[in-house]
């Protein structure tokens, strides 16, 4: 099946023979977005066999009455006339709406320790799951099982534990009505764990934010990108993971915007793009600017990128070429002089050495900063995936500060999210840090007493799974087991659980690493009518973006089974079945848990989160407005409600210790450090295909990005396979086996391959400070000749 260049077990898309006989590697021409856009949309429609239903479900995606686009959290345009095009939405769309279906034939056909073997495209390729199933060990098969006989079990399991051994992970992709549901079973049954994928995402974002400005959200609107004169990119790869902001780069490019971009690949779609909707461009051929300024850093140098940036303009302070927002500074912010004596302080020499950056690049950068009116900083797992990130994203934000570009029209800071609800999902309670002010409004809402202990994260339940201090696990959406660092040691901890259970449309490997007792309950999909109530009214669910606007998201397709269930019916069922066990009748039901109520209309559900999570008044009526609301953002209006009330410069050391001297020093002795990071065909661990176009990638996956400096002082060619050896602690050796060397523009010392396969190579011992995050972005690796080639 596979050609002598390739291992035998890097098993390619069996549904795409094509392309097994021709992995290939080449540089990709053209600009993103384009023609290649549009075929490659084609083929993902067909690939599902439903271009149809695909496309019909497409022109619903972001409209004021469809449904939100599953693919990312980028803000929505006011969405009146034309249908937004964005190839990675259609893909995820398309890969949703497939005609595909896994039902109880196909688990009859397949023991769960065959499809262990099967890699992470097959398993969701199958299509969509259709029933509740249970595994049943004697066969090692998924068997059927009815709804109530699910509950019934979970319920039965959860009430013979402590609750603090049950963990309840959550996606990004839930909706604000399942994730408000979902934290307040957690919490009334008794525990705060309650990990989701933030944890590994966005986590450093939040609290460094909210330590500076009081608030852990972005700062712009999607309209505050019409006005920047400057917008800096830090870390982030837009051309595949938020497409749709390439709409607005270019559109502040074209105007003379400076975009300035920090990262250490030259990513396509911050180059050039051609707007795929722009029919004048496409019959022509061309394509616009994106990066005014492009610098590569090395990776983790972005601290000492905006130090140095800083520097230069404390320089051009004093003299007279800069003038800083005096009265902004005086008056609403503090800590400036201690930050200004620690960049002095900070030598040009230690700057250099650790951004990879020159000092003239870093003070053109500065040069545009101070030139520029308005200032947007964005920002993505770049920047949070590394052991220093809350302080890296506190120094972005005291360079925002210097400007007074906070709070005002055209400027701001804009983390932008991942999973196109994870913002909302924190916002309605999912917090495992379990803030005070969220148990105080819930208890006062409902009268019972909650836990206050802080629950567990992604990174210390993995932990907690494998000391079998927790053992029943349910998650909300998503794929721990791929998602999560040190891949073999997270399937075994799942593996010593009493109850796994998985609500999912799709399945995947968390599905296979069973203890005694495993569910998978499929639920309905955001593009599928969601009918609730006596009457079967179609209900709607809400969702926040990067903007914090909410606003409603209605499925418009018929459902992929009859069998499946919402996620808030399903949260509903589990949570009635089990404190039916757990609690009185009067703490069961107690002052307002209605939970068959509440999943009858969906209304009901936001009159909780009203009643509960502050910022939603009227929350029924202003999600029926045409594009939802913004929630407040008190930074926005330059209200800071740290202790001081102001927003307070940081006032960190620069990483030395900790990222420079583990990871970069140790180059002579034959380490690298790689980042592991999306292909152009994937969804985190859902992998559509096994192309990379923008950079040059065909038919293969495993492939190790690498400078060429590199590959001379190891002596390794391009071409050449190797085995990725990780750090070991105590007896663990981590290593990832077969991977072909791509000689790649990337800084010396730097590498980079794809995640999940990259994933058994993340020590969960490596987290960033603060942030408890896996350091992704950072992983200290060396290079053996492949010995599955030998
Ligand atoms: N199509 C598609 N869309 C997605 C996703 C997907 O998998 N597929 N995933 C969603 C999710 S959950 C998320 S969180 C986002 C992720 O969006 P991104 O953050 O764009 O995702 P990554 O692929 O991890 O890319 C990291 C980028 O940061 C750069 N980088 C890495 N390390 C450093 C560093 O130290 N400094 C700097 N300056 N740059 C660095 C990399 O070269 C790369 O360009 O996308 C969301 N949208
Ligand atoms: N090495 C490395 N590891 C990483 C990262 C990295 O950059 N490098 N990135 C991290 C980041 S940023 C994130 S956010 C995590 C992602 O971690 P997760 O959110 O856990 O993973 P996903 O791959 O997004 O989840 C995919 C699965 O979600 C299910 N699903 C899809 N749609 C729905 C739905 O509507 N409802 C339900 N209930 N289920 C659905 C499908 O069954 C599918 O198999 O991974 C993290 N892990
Ligand atoms: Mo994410």
């Amino acid at each position: 099946m596979s050609d002598s260049s390739l291992p035998t077990d890097d098993t390619l898309p069996q549904a795409e023979p094509r392309k097994t006989r021709h992995p290939r590697i080449a540089p990709y021409p053209g600009p993103a977005g384009g023609w290649g856009a549009l075929k490659s949309v084609g083929r993902h429609l067909l690939h599902n066999q439903s271009p149809l239903k695909g496309s019909r479900s497409l022109l619903a995606t972001n409209q004021p009455e469809g449904f939100d686009c599953p693919g990312c959290a980028w803000g929505d345009p006011n969405h009146e006339s034309s249908f937004e095009f964005c190839e990675n939405g259609v893909k995820a769309v398309a890969w949703e709406t497939t005609a595909k279906r896994v039902t109880r034939r196909f688990f009859a056909q397949h023991t769960v320790s065959e499809l262990r073997d099967w890699d992470d495209f097959r398993l969701e390729d199958q299509g969509r799951l259709t029933e509740p199933m249970r595994y049943d060990a004697g066969s090692d098969r998924y068997q059927p099982i009815g709804w109530d006989d699910a509950f019934a079990l979970i319920a039965e399991q959860l009430a013979a534990i402590d609750p603090d051994r049950a963990l309840f992970y959550t996606s990004g992709r839930a909706s604000n009505e399942a994730a408000y549901l979902y934290q307040l079973f957690a919490r009334v049954y008794g525990t705060n764990n309650l990990p989701d994928c933030s944890n590994m995402c966005h986590e450093a974002s939040g609290l460094g934010m909210t330590a500076s400005l009081g608030v852990g959200k972005g700062t712009v609107s999607l309209e505050d990108f019409e006005h920047a004169d400057a917008i800096f990119v830090f870390g982030q790869n837009p051309g595949t993971n938020h497409p749709r902001m390439l709409g607005d780069l270019r559109r502040a490019a074209e105007r003379g915007a400076a975009i300035v971009t920090f990262n250490p690949l030259r990513e396509r779609g911050l180059e050039r793009f051609a707007d795929p909707q722009n029919t004048r461009e496409m019959l022509r051929g061309g394509s616009h600017r994106i990066s005014s300024h492009y610098f590569q850093p090395k990776l983790g140098g972005d601290m000492a990128a905006v130090r140095g940036i800083a520097k230069a303009l404390f320089a051009m302070i004093d003299d007279g070429n800069y003038t800083p927002d005096r009265a902004f500074l005086d008056s609403l912010t503090e800590g400036l002089d201690a930050w200004r004596a620690r960049v002095e302080a900070t030598d040009w020499a230690r700057i250099e050495a650790q951004s990879g950056l020159g000092r003239d690049d870093l003070t053109r950068a500065a040069t545009v900063y101070a030139q520029s009116r308005r200032v947007i900083a964005t920002w993505a797992m770049g920047i949070t995936q590394h052991v220093h990130s809350v302080d890296t994203v506190r120094e972005i934000v005291n360079l925002l500060l210097l400007g007074g570009h906070v709070g005002r029209e055209g400027a701001g800071l804009c983390p932008v999210r991942g999973h196109s609800n994870v913002q909302g999902n924190r916002t309605v309670g999912i917090d495992e840090k379990a803030p005070g002010w969220l148990i105080d409004a819930l208890e006062a809402r409902y009268g019972l007493t909650l836990p206050r202990r802080p629950g567990h994260n992604t990174v210390s339940a993995i932990g907690a799974l494998e000391r079998g201090k927790a053992n029943v696990f349910i998650a909300l959406g998503g794929n721990f087991a791929r998602a999560t660092p040190d891949t073999p040691r997270t399937e075994a901890a799942l593996g010593r659980t009493r109850l796994n259970v998985q609500i999912s449309t799709k399945l995947n490997r968390s599905h296979l690493m069973i203890g005694e007792e495993a569910l998978i309950l499929p639920c309905l999909g955001r593009s599928e009518f969601d009918r609730q109530g006596p009457d079967g009214d179609v209900q709607a669910v809400s969702v926040e973006d990067s903007m914090s606007m909410v606003h409603a998201s209605r499925g418009r397709m018929e459902p992929a089974s009859a069998a499946l269930r919402s996620e808030p019916a399903i949260v509903a069922g589990i949570a009635e079945a089990t404190l039916a066990l757990t609690h009185t009748l009067r703490e069961a039901t107690g002052q307002a848990l209605d939970w068959r109520g509440w999943v009858d209309d969906y209304d009901r559900i936001r009159a909780e989160i009203e009643a509960v999570i502050p910022g939603f008044e009227a929350f029924n009526a202003r999600l029926r407005r045409h594009r939802g609301f913004a929630l407040d953002n008190p930074a926005r209006q330059r209200r800071f409600v740290t202790p001081s009330g102001k927003a307070v410069f940081s006032n960190a050391e620069l990483p030395d210790a900790v990222m420079h001297q583990r990871l970069h020093e140790r180059r002579d002795a034959g380490w690298l450090t790689l980042q592991t990071l999306r292909s152009h065909d994937q969804y985190n661990t859902t992998v559509y295909g096994y192309d990379d176009r923008y950079r040059g990638v065909h038919g293969q996956r495993r492939v190790l990005f690498i400078n060429a400096e590199d590959l001379e002082r190891l002596g390794l060619r391009d071409g050449d396979w190797v085995d990725l050896v990780g750090e070991s602690h105590g007896d663990r050796e981590r290593r990832a086996d077969a991977f072909r060397l791509v000689s790649y523009a990337i800084p010396a010392g730097c590498c980079a391959a794809y995640y999940p396969e990259t994933n058994p190579l993340v020590p969960l011992e490596s987290v960033g400070i603060g942030s408890d995050t896996p350091t992704s972005k950072a992983v200290a690796i060396r290079l053996e000749p492949s010995r599955r080639l030998a």
